[in-house]
């Protein structure tokens, strides 16, 4: 049985979102933002989920860190709620909403955790949807305005920032499906709130380093990488197009500096407006890039396919293939300039049941983190520098339109009375950290 023994200073930990556990939606001054209008929406969330209360972290934050320490965690990624500090999305600022991150911030460094803090991850303030959202470019200056602000308050115990999390779902799944906040179901907006966000993160860094130049900005890409359902040419060329259109609308306008070709192909007049100097402000250096990797996705000349043959499969319909993470942390290593890499999330859903003895046997999510674990430090072994993981995720959440249907945490959450039991995943992790090895 072999042992992949990492790094002494890596550093392993565990992540969430803030509408995704917070819950206090409208408490203490915090405004309204898109994603409790969409859960508000009849049809949108299964089950009629909301996130009004989900894990009740606003007020359980502290029981929440001790179960951090309790797994021994390094770091915890988390994401902070714009309209809980700028209700209305710019202008005065609800300083309740400010101490509550500040009270955060300040318990993690009491548990001895590196905070990696997220400015956005979804939860735009619905008074600025209402003004076009990510389809105006002026949403971009009151982000900046935002990340300004948190750097301000924050800076000096959070050294860690990233200024989005998975731009292209804010893009394709909030503005071209339909499916996530704010519901846009249109191909032109949705490219140009992808540039819009682009041009938002570039503010958003140098607004960072403005209010304290001492801290590391980054952003986190989620990355599926595309491969031939056969070695037969015609399924290499669509795997490889089907990547070059999908996966580095983000990629390289911030680390090459411009749109590839094959964007500009495949999108044609739907191509979003770039004004002059938008190129060079979107690729501001980075201290670092957050990678979120789940799966795979396999392509044939006919198109992606949806179900492999042998291939175990998550709860949420998505093969498990911890190869094609290394194979796409190789690639992407090779044909980028890329800063240090945090793997800053990757984990699964399955079903839990609660045994007779109380506890969560959860093998399925435990192997699926070995896999990966083992496959990240094969790429380490590749070359790629990597620092860190964050597990998806610390508790189970409201898994956006899926509601709290999907469980992702090594953390067990009771909705109805909020206790927490840490799963047998969650126990295995601890291991992890204690001996900083995993065993095949
Ligand atoms: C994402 C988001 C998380 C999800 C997780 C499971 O990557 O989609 O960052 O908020 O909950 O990935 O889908």
């Amino acid at each position: 049985m072999s042992i992949h023994k990492f790094p002494h200073n890596f550093l392993w930990g565990a992540a969430t979102a803030s509408y995704q556990i917070e819950g206090a939606w409208n408490e203490d001054g915090k405004g309204e933002s898109i994603w409790d209008r969409f859960s508000h929406t009849p049809g949108k969330i299964t089950n009629a989920d909301t996130g009004d209360v989900a894990c009740d972290h606003y007020h359980r934050y502290t029981e929440d860190i001790a179960l951090m320490r309790t797994l021994g965690l390094k770091a915890y990624r988390f994401s902070t709620a714009w309209a809980r500090v700028f209700p209305s999305g710019r202008g005065c600022i609800n300083t309740k909403g400010l101490d509550f991150y500040d009270r955060l911030v300040d318990a993690m460094c009491a548990a001895n955790l590196e905070p990696f803090l997220t400015l956005y991850h979804w939860d735009l303030p619905q008074a600025l949807q209402d003004q076009g959202g990510w389809t105006n470019r002026n949403t971009a200056y009151a982000f900046a305005d935002y990340a300004a602000v948190m750097t301000k308050c924050l800076g000096d115990r959070v050294r860690n920032w990233t200024t989005f999390n998975e731009p292209s779902v804010i893009t394709f799944i909030g503005n071209l499906t339909g499916e996530h906040a704010p519901g846009i179901k249109d191909t032109k907006i949705s490219y140009q709130v992808a540039h819009n966000l682009n041009v938002a993160h570039g503010l958003g860094v140098q607004a960072i380093r403005s209010a304290n130049s001492k801290v590391n900005a980054g952003i986190v890409l989620n990355l599926w990488m595309a491969e031939p359902a056969t070695e037969a040419t015609q399924d290499v060329e669509a795997a490889n197009n089907f990547w070059d259109v999908n996966e580095t609308l983000f990629l390289d306008p911030i680390f090459k500096g411009f749109y590839p070709p094959a964007v500009y192909e495949a999108i044609g007049e739907k191509m979003p407006e770039i004004k002059d100097g938008d190129l060079a402000l979107i690729a501001q250096e980075l201290d670092f890039v957050g990678i979120n990797y789940y799966s795979r996705n396999v392509i044939s000349a006919s198109g992606k396919m949806n179900k492999i043959p042998g291939s175990a499969y998550t709860e949420m319909g998505w093969e498990v293939c911890a190869p094609a993470l290394r194979r796409m942390l190789v690639k992407i290593n090779s044909e980028y300039k890329l800063p240090p890499i945090y793997i800053t999330e990757n984990g699964s859903a399955f079903q839990d049941t609660i045994s007779s003895d109380g506890k969560i046997h959860d093998p399925e999510r435990t192997d699926y983190l070995r896999q990966h674990f083992i496959q990240t430090h094969l790429a380490m072994q590749d070359g790629v520098d990597i620092r860190g993981y964050m597990v998806w995720s610390l508790l189970d959440n409201f898994e956006w339109g899926h509601g709290f249907s999907k469980r992702f945490g090594m953390v067990r959450v009771d909705y109805e009375t909020q206790k927490r039991t840490i799963k047998d995943s969650g126990e295995w992790y601890a291991e992890v950290i204690r001996t900083n090895q995993v065993r095949e």
